[in-house]
């Protein structure tokens, strides 16, 4: 993704204090390591050999954070001398004792810089990590060599496989810093630090001699043990298995040479689609939490929340506002159901609890917060309203009349319909301007996606109170116009249909999951359907019967699954079979049996498709859907579809999100596909007017991710 923000100014001043020279990192937002950045760094260092008066040097950064890393924004352009190892490389050889004084963000090349300093301080509140794997790279200034030798291979795989933060606490025990600050003031206790440093006479203590736990066998061992887990758990990922090569280079080559090898796994990684998918990913999920509307809007405040509908849907809603510390009413329409919701909200905590995830105390905290009533009225005070009730206008515009009698003036009343039209039921109020749309995804307290459905009369501060509780739900919010289906659903019903065709023209719902999970997906179409249940789209395509075009292609085969009663995991039988309440479903061939007569009946004679084809149309249908919706101003941008597709329905994320992976294969590629598929089926596959333009114009979707 091309970078959003505007240019930025970086600068990294020293200053003589005393005999230590402190060398400040300023790059708001949070001291990224750009070309600037470096070059200062160097200089500073430079500076403190060639001045006598200095006796040791003290590494701070400016604002919220110490670094938070390599300035990810320059992966993909060409390099900028001087290089980030250089630089460490530079620090760890100064001639005076280098501390680093550790407050807020010291994440990968971050760390690094610490890890190349002699002495470390962390502050409360640090965070503390090399999370390159999560970005489709490792620690490549040195990390992977400098932390196993002075943590170890194990605690330093555990660190970068896994790309957590670990606080100032734990990065003591660990042994990544010398000592945790008493205060939050950086400058004091590390120039005192400093200073106790020069009275002890202590020198340049350097991590490449750490020699890190002594037991060989015990790092061979967790060596051996990452490879085999990461073996299975990081299928079709690069740079995890380069991390574990690292660390075993760093047990058995001579510092030097371990820095070598590093360098050129960290090349690899760095020059690989994965790493371009994964950061475009980064920077959209952070992208699409901005909207013209929440530009100059404020948020309304938000404590009290009322969740109408105490269902799947409603329960799940509700613990996702329980957990962010809000307090819920939920409102059902009579004691029984009101008791059922309860019993939703308690199963959920009762689950966690089960695996060990959350103790009793925590439940009970949270039920302190949790309220249930029958009547509308309870909902006096709330904020924010989210009903969850069945998926029928008439039922929806029954709910919105109440809310409009009871609530107060200024409430934010958002439905979570999954694709009913959001403008029909606020102009069924009085108060068009305040009615929202908050499309969770199921489960609700899981799931991370929530599309912000922005109607056409919303005011912009109730737009920016939805993006506002999203954050608070830590959830990655998108902005969605309003239409059949919004942005996710509304291209899962395009590409599930394109799945249909091809299980009807020969491939087995088999092979097809088979195929797009070998692409990247956690699960097939069919297996999801399993999973959710077949009915739901059922009713879905029986509401939709009427208004269909009568020349589409209809797959009948999913219907007559559902008119047996399959409607899969939940009734053991879908278009797999789930023998003695097994979660995992075996091939049916009496599944087959009703698509061979299926074809049958429509005339098919079924021909092979081979994996890649498969995956070819199914991307194809969802990419030129994704487009449509961009066209249309559904979605802001391709980004916005992007972030859609990996956090609402398992696109893979280091492809980064269809519109990234069409750029990437190029969108001539893919129209020339949907214009082959086209000689068979035109009506489907009607290439959408803005790919078209685009290839016309030899552009990618990145040319139209501007900010917001
Ligand atoms: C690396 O270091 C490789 C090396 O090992 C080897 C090199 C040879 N660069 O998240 P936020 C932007 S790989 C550029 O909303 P928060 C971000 O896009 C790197 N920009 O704030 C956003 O911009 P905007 C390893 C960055 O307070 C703004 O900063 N490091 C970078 O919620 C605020 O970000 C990582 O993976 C960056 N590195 O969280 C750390 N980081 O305002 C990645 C952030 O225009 N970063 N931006 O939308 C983070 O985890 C979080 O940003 C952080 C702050 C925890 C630091």
């Amino acid at each position: 993704m091309t970078p959003l923000s505007a240019p930025d100014s970086a600068t990294v001043e020293h200053q003589l204090r005393g005999s230590v020279l402190v060398v400040t990192i300023d790059h708001a937002p949070v001291n990224a390591l750009n070309a600037a950045v470096r070059r200062g760094l160097i200089d500073a260092v430079t500076a403190a050999d060639a001045n006598a008066s200095v006796r040791a040097v003290l590494i701070v950064g400016a604002g919220r954070n110490f670094i938070a890393g390599a300035d990810i924004r320059e992966f993909g352009k060409p390099a900028v001398p001087p290089s980030l190892p250089e630089v460490c490389n530079r620090i760890e050889a100064c001639s005076k004792p280098v501390i680093a004084a550790i407050h807020g963000a010291a994440l990968g090349g971050g760390l690094e810089v610490a890890l190349a300093s002699h002495y470390r301080i962390a502050f409360e509140g640090a965070k503390l990590g090399l999370p390159e794997v999560q970005l489709g790279l490792l620690p490549g200034a040195g990390g992977t060599q400098r932390a196993s030798r002075l943590i170890g291979a194990e605690a330093a795989l555990s660190l970068m496989l896994s790309g957590r933060h670990v606080g100032a606490q734990e990065a003591l025990r660990l042994g990544l810093v010398d000592r945790v600050g008493q205060s939050d003031d950086v400058l004091t206790e590390g120039l005192a630090y400093a200073h106790e440093l020069i009275a002890t006479q202590a020198a340049p203590r350097r991590t490449r001699n750490a020699r890190g736990p002594a037991d060989r066998q015990a790092s061979a061992d967790a060596i051996a043990a990452a490879r085999a887990e990461t073996q299975k758990k990081s299928r079709g990922l690069l740079s995890p298995m380069k991390i574990v090569d690292c660390v075993e280079a760093a047990l058995n080559l001579p510092f030097d040479e371990g820095l070598q090898f590093e360098r050129k796994q960290f090349l690899e990684c760095r020059e690989s689609p994965q790493r371009a998918g994964l950061v475009h990913a980064f920077f959209a999920e952070r992208e699409a939490q901005k909207s013209p509307e929440t530009r100059d809007a404020r948020a309304r405040p938000v404590r009290c929340v009322g969740v109408v509908g105490g269902g799947t849907m409603g329960a799940g809603i509700a613990v996702a506002l329980l957990d962010a510390g809000l307090s819920v009413t939920m409102i059902e329409r009579d004691d029984e159901t009101l008791e059922r919701g309860r019993a939703h909200v308690e199963k959920v905590y009762d689950g966690l609890i089960a695996k060990g995830r959350l103790q009793q105390e925590a439940k009970a905290r949270a039920f302190e917060r949790f309220n249930g009533a029958t009547s509308y009225d309870a909902l006096a005070d709330a904020d924010i309203v989210i009903e969850a009730v069945f998926e029928d206008m008439a039922v929806k515009k029954a709910v919105f009349a109440e809310l409009d009698r009871v609530c107060r003036q200024g409430a934010v009343l958002a439905t979570n319909t999954s694709y009913l039209d959001i403008d029909e039921i606020a102009a069924s109020i009085s108060r068009p301007q305040d009615v929202l749309g908050l499309h969770f995804f199921s489960p609700a307290n899981i799931m991370k996606l929530l599309e912000i459905v922005v109607p056409a009369r919303v005011s912009d501060d109730v737009v920016a109170t939805g993006f506002e509780l999203a954050k608070k739900l830590r959830k990655v919010a998108v902005r969605a116009g309003v239409c059949d289906g919004f942005i996710g659903n509304r291209m899962l019903a395009v590409y599930r249909a394109a799945a249909d065709h091809l299980m009807e023209d020969g491939a087995s719902p088999y092979q097809i999951d088979r195929a797009v999970r070998e692409f990247g997906f956690p699960m097939g179409p069919y297996q999801v359907i399993d999973l959710a249940g077949g009915d739901i789209g059922w009713a879905a395509r029986k509401r939709r019967a009427a208004t269909r075009d009568p020349n589409a292609r209809y797959v009948r085969i999913g219907d007559q699954l559902c008119e047996r009663g399959w409607f899969g995991q939940k009734t053991g039988r879908g278009f797999y079979r789930y023998d003695d309440g097994a979660r995992i479903g075996k091939p049916d061939p009496e599944v087959e049996s009703i698509i061979d007569a299926e074809r049958e009946r429509a005339g098919i004679s079924p021909r092979a498709f081979d994996d890649g084809q498969i995956v070819r149309r199914y991307l194809a249908a969802m990419i030129n859907e994704g487009a449509n919706i961009v066209h249309e101003g559904i979605a802001l941008r391709p980004l916005d579809v992007d972030a859609v597709l990996m956090h609402g329905f398992g696109f893979p994320r280091y492809r980064g999100g269809p519109m990234h992976y069409a750029d990437s294969v190029g969108l001539d590629t893919v129209l020339a596909d949907i214009r082959e598929f086209a000689k068979e089926d035109p009506l489907f596959w009607r290439a959408s007017p803005l790919l078209v333009d685009l290839v016309a114009r030899g552009k990618p979707f990145a040319s139209l991710n501007q900010p917001a």
